[in-house]
Protein backbone atom coordinates (compact mmCIF):
# COMPACT_ATOMS: atom_id res chain seq x y z
CA UNK A 1 0.00 0.00 0.00
CA UNK A 2 1.53 3.52 -0.42
CA UNK A 3 2.52 5.83 2.17
CA UNK A 4 0.20 7.84 3.12
CA UNK A 5 1.03 11.82 2.74
CA UNK A 6 2.06 13.52 5.29
CA UNK A 7 0.54 16.84 6.51
CA UNK A 8 1.68 19.51 9.73
CA UNK A 9 -0.85 21.94 10.73
CA UNK A 10 0.30 24.86 12.37
CA UNK A 11 -1.97 26.93 14.59
CA UNK A 12 -5.37 24.38 15.93
CA UNK A 13 -7.66 26.77 16.40
CA UNK A 14 -11.17 25.90 14.92
CA UNK A 15 -10.17 26.42 11.57
CA UNK A 16 -6.85 24.51 11.68
CA UNK A 17 -8.88 21.85 13.64
CA UNK A 18 -11.37 21.71 10.48
CA UNK A 19 -8.78 20.68 7.93
CA UNK A 20 -6.80 18.60 10.21
CA UNK A 21 -9.89 16.80 11.05
CA UNK A 22 -11.09 16.22 7.26
CA UNK A 23 -7.57 15.42 5.92
CA UNK A 24 -7.06 13.02 8.12
CA UNK A 25 -9.23 11.06 7.03
CA UNK A 26 -6.66 9.86 4.16
CA UNK A 27 -3.65 11.45 5.18
CA UNK A 28 -0.69 11.13 8.28
CA UNK A 29 -1.67 14.51 9.84
CA UNK A 30 0.43 15.90 12.46
CA UNK A 31 -0.31 18.90 14.47
CA UNK A 32 2.28 21.27 15.74
CA UNK A 33 1.33 22.51 19.43
CA UNK A 34 3.10 24.45 22.09
CA UNK A 35 6.04 22.89 22.78
CA UNK A 36 4.84 23.02 26.80
CA UNK A 37 1.85 21.52 25.95
CA UNK A 38 3.63 18.23 24.39
CA UNK A 39 3.87 15.09 26.74
CA UNK A 40 6.88 13.34 25.70
CA UNK A 41 4.54 10.56 26.73
CA UNK A 42 1.76 10.73 25.24
CA UNK A 43 1.94 12.78 22.27
CA UNK A 44 -1.02 12.78 21.00
CA UNK A 45 -4.19 15.36 21.09
CA UNK A 46 -8.05 14.37 20.70
CA UNK A 47 -10.98 16.58 20.00
CA UNK A 48 -15.37 16.47 19.13
CA UNK A 49 -15.44 17.06 15.82
CA UNK A 50 -18.97 17.92 15.85
CA UNK A 51 -20.31 18.18 11.85
CA UNK A 52 -24.55 18.38 11.39
CA UNK A 53 -25.58 16.25 14.25
CA UNK A 54 -22.76 13.74 14.13
CA UNK A 55 -20.02 13.85 16.68
CA UNK A 56 -16.65 12.11 16.22
CA UNK A 57 -13.37 11.74 18.01
CA UNK A 58 -10.48 13.05 16.20
CA UNK A 59 -6.76 11.99 17.78
CA UNK A 60 -3.75 12.86 16.22
CA UNK A 61 0.00 12.96 16.74
CA UNK A 62 1.19 16.29 17.36
CA UNK A 63 5.15 17.77 17.78
CA UNK A 64 6.52 21.04 19.27
CA UNK A 65 5.99 23.98 17.39
CA UNK A 66 9.40 25.48 17.85
CA UNK A 67 12.46 23.58 16.94
CA UNK A 68 15.99 24.38 17.98
CA UNK A 69 17.89 21.54 16.55
CA UNK A 70 18.14 20.44 12.89
CA UNK A 71 15.05 17.48 12.96
CA UNK A 72 15.09 14.20 11.33
CA UNK A 73 11.63 14.86 10.51
CA UNK A 74 11.64 17.62 7.84
CA UNK A 75 8.55 19.25 6.76
CA UNK A 76 6.67 18.02 3.19
CA UNK A 77 3.77 20.18 3.12
CA UNK A 78 2.81 22.61 6.11
CA UNK A 79 -0.31 24.38 6.62
CA UNK A 80 -0.37 27.96 8.94
CA UNK A 81 -3.75 28.59 10.72
CA UNK A 82 -2.14 31.30 13.16
CA UNK A 83 -3.23 34.76 13.62
CA UNK A 84 -1.92 36.95 11.49
CA UNK A 85 0.51 38.88 13.72
CA UNK A 86 1.83 35.10 14.88
CA UNK A 87 2.33 34.16 11.44
CA UNK A 88 5.90 35.17 10.93
CA UNK A 89 7.20 34.16 14.55
CA UNK A 90 5.77 31.11 13.95
CA UNK A 91 7.06 29.91 10.94
CA UNK A 92 10.44 30.98 11.78
CA UNK A 93 10.47 29.02 15.05
CA UNK A 94 10.06 26.01 12.62
CA UNK A 95 13.25 26.84 10.67
CA UNK A 96 15.21 23.81 11.02
CA UNK A 97 12.44 21.43 9.81
CA UNK A 98 11.83 23.65 6.91
CA UNK A 99 13.57 22.69 3.54
CA UNK A 100 13.39 24.62 0.03
CA UNK A 101 11.42 22.02 -1.02
CA UNK A 102 9.04 22.34 1.72
CA UNK A 103 5.68 23.79 0.41
CA UNK A 104 3.63 26.33 2.89
CA UNK A 105 -0.28 27.15 2.68
CA UNK A 106 -1.13 30.57 4.68
CA UNK A 107 -4.69 30.32 5.48
CA UNK A 108 -4.66 34.08 7.17
CA UNK A 109 -7.39 36.60 7.33
CA UNK A 110 -5.85 40.28 6.37
CA UNK A 111 -3.14 40.94 4.68
CA UNK A 112 0.61 41.48 5.22
CA UNK A 113 1.48 38.26 7.07
CA UNK A 114 1.05 36.46 3.57
CA UNK A 115 4.22 39.07 2.22
CA UNK A 116 6.42 38.25 5.47
CA UNK A 117 6.55 34.65 4.91
CA UNK A 118 6.98 35.13 1.40
CA UNK A 119 10.04 37.78 2.27
CA UNK A 120 11.22 35.19 4.57
CA UNK A 121 11.69 31.98 2.45
CA UNK A 122 11.50 34.04 -1.15
CA UNK A 123 12.92 30.56 -2.60
CA UNK A 124 9.86 28.00 -1.03
CA UNK A 125 6.88 27.07 -2.71
CA UNK A 126 4.41 29.24 -1.04
CA UNK A 127 0.86 28.98 -1.38
CA UNK A 128 -2.30 31.89 0.04
CA UNK A 129 -5.65 29.74 0.72
CA UNK A 130 -8.91 32.34 1.81
CA UNK A 131 -11.65 29.99 2.69
CA UNK A 132 -15.31 30.92 3.71
CA UNK A 133 -15.47 27.94 6.07
CA UNK A 134 -17.07 27.82 9.32
CA UNK A 135 -16.01 26.42 12.35
CA UNK A 136 -15.74 27.56 16.38
CA UNK A 137 -14.30 25.88 19.13
CA UNK A 138 -16.70 26.61 21.98
CA UNK A 139 -13.78 24.88 24.38
CA UNK A 140 -10.82 22.76 23.68
CA UNK A 141 -12.42 19.70 23.49
CA UNK A 142 -14.66 20.14 21.05
CA UNK A 143 -14.73 21.66 17.25
CA UNK A 144 -17.68 22.90 15.26
CA UNK A 145 -17.91 22.92 11.39
CA UNK A 146 -20.81 25.51 11.67
CA UNK A 147 -21.06 26.05 7.61
CA UNK A 148 -20.15 24.54 4.84
CA UNK A 149 -18.39 27.31 2.52
CA UNK A 150 -15.17 27.25 -0.18
CA UNK A 151 -11.49 27.61 -0.36
CA UNK A 152 -9.90 29.15 -3.05
CA UNK A 153 -5.85 28.42 -3.23
CA UNK A 154 -3.56 30.27 -5.31
CA UNK A 155 0.60 30.31 -5.82
CA UNK A 156 2.20 33.30 -3.62
CA UNK A 157 5.66 32.52 -3.47
CA UNK A 158 8.53 32.19 -6.10
CA UNK A 159 7.39 31.53 -9.48
CA UNK A 160 5.83 27.24 -9.43
CA UNK A 161 4.85 25.21 -12.17
CA UNK A 162 1.32 24.67 -12.62
CA UNK A 163 1.65 20.89 -11.45
CA UNK A 164 2.85 21.95 -8.11
CA UNK A 165 -0.23 23.86 -7.74
CA UNK A 166 -2.60 20.94 -8.94
CA UNK A 167 -0.71 18.63 -6.75
CA UNK A 168 -1.43 20.45 -3.44
CA UNK A 169 -4.93 21.38 -4.52
CA UNK A 170 -5.33 17.49 -4.92
CA UNK A 171 -4.04 16.62 -1.33
CA UNK A 172 -5.77 19.80 0.06
CA UNK A 173 -9.25 17.96 -1.61
CA UNK A 174 -8.66 14.93 -0.18
CA UNK A 175 -10.08 16.72 3.19
CA UNK A 176 -13.70 16.53 1.18
CA UNK A 177 -13.83 20.52 1.88
CA UNK A 178 -14.53 22.45 -1.51
CA UNK A 179 -11.00 23.93 -3.08
CA UNK A 180 -10.81 26.07 -6.00
CA UNK A 181 -7.82 27.07 -7.66
CA UNK A 182 -7.10 30.22 -8.70
CA UNK A 183 -4.44 32.09 -11.04
CA UNK A 184 -5.64 34.94 -8.99
CA UNK A 185 -5.43 34.53 -5.56
CA UNK A 186 -4.32 37.99 -4.76
CA UNK A 187 -7.76 39.35 -5.97
CA UNK A 188 -9.33 36.84 -3.53
CA UNK A 189 -7.22 38.33 -0.93
CA UNK A 190 -7.70 41.55 -1.66
CA UNK A 191 -11.99 41.01 -1.87
CA UNK A 192 -11.87 39.84 1.42
CA UNK A 193 -9.52 42.61 3.12
CA UNK A 194 -11.95 44.66 2.02
CA UNK A 195 -14.91 43.01 3.42
CA UNK A 196 -13.05 42.62 6.67
CA UNK A 197 -12.40 46.21 6.44
CA UNK A 198 -15.81 46.88 6.17
CA UNK A 199 -17.25 44.66 8.86
CA UNK A 200 -14.75 43.84 11.28
CA UNK A 201 -13.97 46.95 13.23
CA UNK A 202 -17.79 48.41 13.21
CA UNK A 203 -18.83 45.02 14.98
CA UNK A 204 -16.09 45.72 17.51
CA UNK A 205 -16.57 49.05 18.11
CA UNK A 206 -20.93 48.64 18.09
CA UNK A 207 -20.15 45.55 20.08
CA UNK A 208 -22.84 43.30 17.73
CA UNK A 209 -23.49 40.86 15.23
CA UNK A 210 -23.00 41.57 11.36
CA UNK A 211 -26.22 41.77 10.60
CA UNK A 212 -27.26 44.50 12.79
CA UNK A 213 -24.62 46.72 11.01
CA UNK A 214 -26.94 47.75 8.47
CA UNK A 215 -29.16 50.98 10.46
CA UNK A 216 -26.42 51.80 12.59
CA UNK A 217 -25.51 55.90 12.12
CA UNK A 218 -21.93 54.80 12.48
CA UNK A 219 -22.00 52.24 9.69
CA UNK A 220 -24.29 53.85 7.38
CA UNK A 221 -22.77 57.68 7.35
CA UNK A 222 -19.91 56.33 6.70
CA UNK A 223 -19.49 52.77 4.77
CA UNK A 224 -19.53 54.57 1.02
CA UNK A 225 -16.48 57.06 1.93
CA UNK A 226 -14.44 53.66 3.42
CA UNK A 227 -15.97 52.06 0.26
CA UNK A 228 -14.46 54.72 -1.60
CA UNK A 229 -11.01 54.55 0.20
CA UNK A 230 -10.63 50.92 -0.24
CA UNK A 231 -11.56 51.14 -4.06
CA UNK A 232 -8.66 53.48 -4.25
CA UNK A 233 -6.64 51.15 -2.35
CA UNK A 234 -7.43 48.40 -4.75
CA UNK A 235 -6.54 50.21 -7.50
CA UNK A 236 -2.66 51.19 -6.41
CA UNK A 237 -2.50 47.61 -5.87
CA UNK A 238 -3.54 46.67 -9.50
CA UNK A 239 -7.65 45.37 -8.45
CA UNK A 240 -10.33 47.39 -10.11
CA UNK A 241 -13.17 47.58 -8.12
CA UNK A 242 -15.66 50.42 -8.16
CA UNK A 243 -16.34 51.56 -4.69
CA UNK A 244 -20.33 51.17 -5.71
CA UNK A 245 -19.40 47.29 -6.45
CA UNK A 246 -17.70 47.03 -2.97
CA UNK A 247 -20.23 48.75 -1.21
CA UNK A 248 -22.88 46.37 -2.85
CA UNK A 249 -20.66 43.16 -2.07
CA UNK A 250 -20.19 44.16 1.62
CA UNK A 251 -23.61 44.50 2.15
CA UNK A 252 -24.17 41.15 0.47
CA UNK A 253 -21.81 39.42 2.76
CA UNK A 254 -23.60 41.36 5.80
CA UNK A 255 -26.91 40.15 4.52
CA UNK A 256 -25.31 36.37 4.20
CA UNK A 257 -23.57 36.36 7.52
CA UNK A 258 -26.25 38.55 9.23
CA UNK A 259 -25.98 35.89 12.37
CA UNK A 260 -22.18 35.98 12.69
CA UNK A 261 -20.08 37.38 15.39
CA UNK A 262 -16.64 38.61 13.45
CA UNK A 263 -13.81 37.64 14.11
CA UNK A 264 -12.77 40.56 15.42
CA UNK A 265 -15.34 40.81 18.03
CA UNK A 266 -14.73 36.90 19.20
CA UNK A 267 -11.37 38.38 19.73
CA UNK A 268 -12.56 41.62 21.59
CA UNK A 269 -15.04 39.52 23.38
CA UNK A 270 -12.11 36.83 24.58
CA UNK A 271 -9.62 39.19 25.39
CA UNK A 272 -7.66 38.66 22.86
CA UNK A 273 -5.57 41.07 20.53
CA UNK A 274 -7.60 41.69 17.05
CA UNK A 275 -6.00 41.26 13.49
CA UNK A 276 -6.67 45.26 13.05
CA UNK A 277 -3.52 45.53 11.85
CA UNK A 278 -3.59 43.18 9.08
CA UNK A 279 -6.37 44.47 8.13
CA UNK A 280 -7.45 48.25 8.78
CA UNK A 281 -3.54 48.64 9.80
CA UNK A 282 -2.82 47.00 6.16
CA UNK A 283 -4.92 49.74 4.05
CA UNK A 284 -3.04 52.66 6.08
CA UNK A 285 0.40 51.57 5.42
CA UNK A 286 -0.50 51.29 2.05
CA UNK A 287 -2.03 55.18 1.90
CA UNK A 288 1.19 56.02 4.42
CA UNK A 289 3.50 54.58 1.73
CA UNK A 290 1.96 56.14 -1.26
CA UNK A 291 1.08 59.57 0.58
CA UNK A 292 -2.41 59.49 0.06
CA UNK A 293 -5.27 60.07 3.17
CA UNK A 294 -7.62 57.83 3.60
CA UNK A 295 -9.57 59.30 7.05
CA UNK A 296 -12.52 56.91 7.17
CA UNK A 297 -10.33 53.86 7.20
CA UNK A 298 -7.49 55.23 9.51
CA UNK A 299 -10.73 57.02 12.01
CA UNK A 300 -11.73 53.20 12.36
CA UNK A 301 -8.05 52.03 12.73
CA UNK A 302 -7.67 54.75 15.90
CA UNK A 303 -10.88 53.55 17.32
CA UNK A 304 -10.32 49.93 17.43
CA UNK A 305 -6.01 50.32 18.43
CA UNK A 306 -7.36 52.93 21.09
CA UNK A 307 -10.39 50.82 22.77
CA UNK A 308 -9.04 47.27 22.59
O1 LIG B 1 -14.61 36.99 7.57
C1 LIG B 1 -15.35 37.49 8.36
C2 LIG B 1 -14.86 37.68 9.75
O2 LIG B 1 -15.65 37.65 10.68
O3 LIG B 1 -13.64 37.80 9.89
C3 LIG B 1 -16.70 37.99 7.93
C4 LIG B 1 -16.83 37.85 6.41
C5 LIG B 1 -16.88 39.41 8.33
C6 LIG B 1 -17.82 37.13 8.45
O4 LIG B 1 -18.03 37.27 9.81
Amino acid sequence: MAEQPTIHILGAGALGSLWAAQLSQQNHVILLVKPDTVDPAQSYRSFQFVDQNQTSTVTLPCEPSISHVKEEHLIETLLVFTKSYDTLNAVKQLAPRITPLTRIVLFQNGMGSQQEVTNLLPNNPIFAASTTEGANRPDKSRVIYAGKGETWLGSIGAQQPECELKSLSSLLASSGLKLTRTPDIWEKLWLKLAINCAINPYTALLDCNNGELIGQPLFDNSITLLCHELSQAMKISGIEKTADELQALVIDVINKTANNVSSMLQDVRAGKQTEIEYINGYIESLAHTHELSMPTNLWLLQQVRARY
